[in-house]
């Protein structure tokens, strides 16, 4: 036994992944379930990879066993649902005790949770790792969210955080790499111990929830300039590349610039090519699921959900265009102000989308038995993953000045950025509304910043109402919070029943 990991699974992630950790200087094992797979890996690293040594291929699981060094590590890198759970049962057999799986597909944190209880119950350890950051980042450097026991973690780290995106310990900024397709040394990785369990693959989540919203609002803001200015693509492109070099920096920013400069070969942009309707594979679903369970106020993100569901009705809306009319569109004639508009907008729905995540992130902390490092998780979304941005060392900044901070919005940086930003916000808005623009993101991020700051809703007439039809009791504003009162509502003359 010769090889320092394992791992299954050689889809894209993985063989990016195995590519990775052989750079590092690991030996590795891998395995597919369609050995041709792995043999066509196995060539392809011969001929083009400079480790292509520690590449060692697998025909048979047992021969994939016998060749890792024990304690064995061995990531899985497939199909998140049942394909983990019969992979997990061939290899089993082929293992020991005190052998450590490692989850890396997008598995739904409650699976991971039922894995890691029945695999401990076995004398094996099992980590569920949130792998960010696509082929690019699998390759030269991922957002890494391992979660699971902290002895198994201790044997993971040093190839974990060998691997991990790195970024520059004085700016905060990612290293370079990644992006030029070279791997980094030095730096501050991006992974670290997350928590027990499932707590990985649900941070995981999470970042994955985050970056619906984060493409939306950017969609949102592309609609705008496109509808309000009638601007080409070029022309938004160019907006989008000013707007990288300040407070929106991020990579999808950057990566929406590049798409909105592409031609098309038969003339014209190619983004005006693409077929409007988008696509979704699950993991924002499940975080707004999961914000419904926890009853964590995450409206943006599960708006931005519903966008992609409202747009994949394609054909409906073509026929409902035809019958369903809004106002006239009116080109603003201001092109610098609604820019600066727009801007602001995106960049105060974005604290409220994120101030939404961690929202969510610590109300299931605390379901789960969680304790989360809410300053770490930002840091390790700084490189390597699919929202990383410079914005998010500022979140970093609010958790290390305040770790109990309750919400993002609240910490001085955040709200100064929302006070300064709302009027244009608003504005952005209100051109929308008229206009008939629909703008789901944008408003429903709204939507939570005005209720999170309101000290008064209109939920003591909810109350009332669940009271008069269902006898749910509420509370007196004038009365000690915990004591309950009901009123026959239909009948007024008998007096209101402490409960
Ligand atoms: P896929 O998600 O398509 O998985 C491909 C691998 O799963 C192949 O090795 C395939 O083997 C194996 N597999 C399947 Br499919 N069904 C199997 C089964 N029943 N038993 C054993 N193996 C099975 O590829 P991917 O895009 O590389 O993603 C891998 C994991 O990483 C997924 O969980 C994904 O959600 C997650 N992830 C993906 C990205 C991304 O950007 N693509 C990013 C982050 C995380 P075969 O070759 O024999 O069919």
């Amino acid at each position: 036994a010769n090889a320092d990991i394992g791992l299954v699974g050689l889809g894209v992630m993985g063989q990016n992944l195995a590519l990775n950790i052989a750079d590092h200087g690991y030996t590795i094992a891998v395995y597919n379930r369609h050995h041709e797979i792995t043999d066509a890996f196995v060539a392809h690293c011969r001929e083009k990879e400079p480790s292509h040594e520690r590449v060692l291929g697998c025909a048979e699981l047992a021969e994939f066993a016998r060749s890792i060094k024990r304690p064995r590590k061995i990531v899985l890198l497939i199909k998140a649902g049942e394909a983990t759970d019969s992979t997990i049962a061939a290899l089993l057999p082929h293992l020991e005790a005190g052998d450590i799986l490692i989850d890396g597909g997008n598995a739904y944190w409650l699976d991971t949770i039922r894995r890691e209880k029945e695999l401990t119950a076995k004398g094996f350890e099992f980590i569920g790792s949130g792998v960010s950051g696509g082929e690019t980042g699998a390759r030269f450097g991922p957002s890494l969210m391992p979660g699971g026991s902290r002895a198994a973690w201790a044997q993971l780290e040093p190839i974990w955080t060998a691997i991990a995106a790195k970024i520059d310990p004085e700016t905060g900024l990612p290293l370079e790499g990644a992006a030029k397709g070279r791997p980094v040394s030095g730096g501050v990785p991006c992974t670290a111990y997350i928590g027990e369990n499932g707590a990985g693959h649900y941070v995981k989540m999470v970042h994955n929830g985050i970056e619906y919203i984060d493409m939306q609002l950017i969609c949102e803001a592309y609609w705008l300039l496109k509808n309000l200015l009638d601007l080409d693509a070029k022309a938004i492109s160019d907006i989008f590349r000013r707007w990288e070099q300040g407070p929106l920096s991020s990579y999808l920013i950057e990566i929406t610039a590049d798409i909105l400069q592409q031609e098309d070969r038969a003339g014209g942009y190619l983004v005006d090519k693409v077929l409007d309707t988008a696509g979704q594979k699950g993991t924002g679903e499940w975080t707004a699921a999961s914000a419904l369970e926890q009853a964590a106020p995450a409206n943006a993100i599960a708006e931005a959900v519903f966008a992609r569901s409202l747009s994949a009705l394609k054909e409906e809306r073509v026929a409902a265009s035809t019958v369903l009319q809004g106002p006239p569109l009116r080109t603003q004639a201001d092109r610098t102000a609604l820019i600066d508009a727009v801007h602001d907008a995106l960049y105060c729905a974005k604290i409220c989308a994120y101030a939404q995540g961690f929202q969510l992130m610590e109300r299931a902390q605390q379901t789960y038995g969680w304790q989360l490092d809410f300053g770490t998780i930002a840091q390790i979304w700084r490189g390597g993953c699919i929202i990383r941005a410079r914005f998010l060392q500022k979140i970093t900044d609010a958790y290390r000045q305040n770790p109990g901070l309750q919400n993002l919005m609240l910490d001085p940086y955040f709200s100064q950025a929302l006070h300064e930003g709302q009027g244009h916000w608003r504005e952005t808005l209100v051109l929308a509304v008229r206009n008939g623009l629909p703008v789901p993101a944008f408003s429903s991020a709204l939507a939570y910043f005005d209720g999170y700051r309101s000290a008064n809703l209109p939920a003591n007439l909810l109350q009332a109402q669940r009271d008069y039809f269902g006898a749910h009791t509420y509370e007196r504003v004038d009365q000690p919070r915990g004591k309950f009162f009901h009123v026959d509502w239909p009948a007024p003359d008998r007096p209101e029943r402490p409960i």
